[in-house]
């Protein structure tokens, strides 16, 4: 219990994926039985049922995918735990159905949208993105969804919304870590907050996403809908959304309230601003086992470097 009290970080974010998952092979006969539960239909994911989206290949990587079972059991999801294993070992707590997703703040046209009705209204799109975390390890995903923009359209926006504040879940019942006490750890204020600004918020590459490899989310990804905003570093992609408000002021994010000197507002993936505990210059694949350099903005430069001309990305990170 103390050994996680202490670091933030703990050991298994240096352990080796592959012997991770070699580890997580002798409990997987339990894991299955305790999150691939068929016929948990109450409120249960329809985890792993088909989802068909078009590949937009103007969005997408040619990079092959990173594994799905990397993908989805070497995860960043704190209301699990800090450990990479936690999120697909316990995960089944979460039911993502039913569920809704609040839009409001200053839009003209406030709604709180169920779940499966905000998937039939935009068409679904698959998109290769690279993810990549703070922790100079990235993963390639095939994500699907539509893109922000079309979403915050819909509610249209009055103008006096400078920011997208996301919120995620917070339910104890659900989510073993936001419970007071849990293992003695609790390094984040629940719930998870997150935001944008409202130009990088309605970007194009901005993707609210619903299912990812063909298939439904899985919870330990963040069901049922996330946001995934590629070229910034993975915290700032929330997972499980319940709201998502326009605001006028700079959203307060559960990261900046743990530790605002380690995690920007911005968080634009950058090779060139060290985190303090470590570099940023390159990354590991999961699955891969040489290092590659970062690229500025994750490699999507072209498409983003617009949105900070005039900042200055080492004050502003
Ligand atoms: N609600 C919530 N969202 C979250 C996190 C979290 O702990 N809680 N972790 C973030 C981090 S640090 C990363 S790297 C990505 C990981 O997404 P993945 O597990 O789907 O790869 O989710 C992000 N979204
Ligand atoms: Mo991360």
């Amino acid at each position: 219990m103390l050994i996680r009290r202490a670091p933030r970080f703990t050991a298994s974010e240096i352990t080796d994926p592959k012997l991770y998952l070699s580890r997580r092979e002798l409990i997987s006969g339990t894991v299955a039985a305790l999150v691939l539960r068929p016929g948990q239909s109450d409120g249960a994911t329809p985890q792993g049922q088909p989802l068909s989206a078009t590949r937009n290949a103007a969005f997408s990587l040619s990079e092959p995918a990173t594994k799905f079972e990397h993908a989805t059991t070497y995860n960043n999801f704190y209301e699990f735990g800090v450990n990479k294993d936690d999120p697909s070992r316990l995960g089944g707590t979460l039911r993502p159905r039913p569920w809704t997703v609040q839009v409001d703040g200053f839009v003209h046209k406030p709604k709180t949208f169920d779940i499966d009705e905000l998937i039939r209204l935009f068409p679904l799109e698959e998109r290769v993105y690279s993810l990549r975390c703070v922790e100079a390890w990235s993963m390639v995903i095939p994500w699907i969804g539509f893109p922000l923009a079309s979403l915050l359209k819909r509610v249209e926006p009055t103008g006096q919304g400078k920011f997208v504040e996301f919120t995620t879940l917070l339910d104890p019942s659900q989510f073993p870590a936001q419970k007071p006490g849990f293992f003695g750890y609790s390094s984040l204020d629940w719930p998870y907050v997150e935001g944008l600004r409202l130009d990088e918020a309605t970007h194009p590459l901005t993707l609210l996403t619903v299912g990812m490899y063909g298939k439904v989310l899985p919870n330990q990804n963040g069901a049922p809908v996330r946001v995934v905003v590629p070229w910034k570093y993975g915290f700032k992609s929330a997972k499980s959304i319940v709201r998502i408000r326009l605001v006028s002021e700079q959203p307060k994010t559960s990261w900046e309230k743990a530790a605002a000197q380690e995690y920007g507002f911005y968080s634009n993936v950058n090779p060139a601003v060290s985190h303090p505990r470590w570099s940023q210059a390159d990354e590991r694949r999961i699955g891969e086992f040489r290092r590659r350099p970062t690229l500025p903005f994750n490699g999507y430069a072209d498409q983003v470097a617009s949105l900070y001309t005039g900042l200055d990305l080492k004050k502003f990170y």
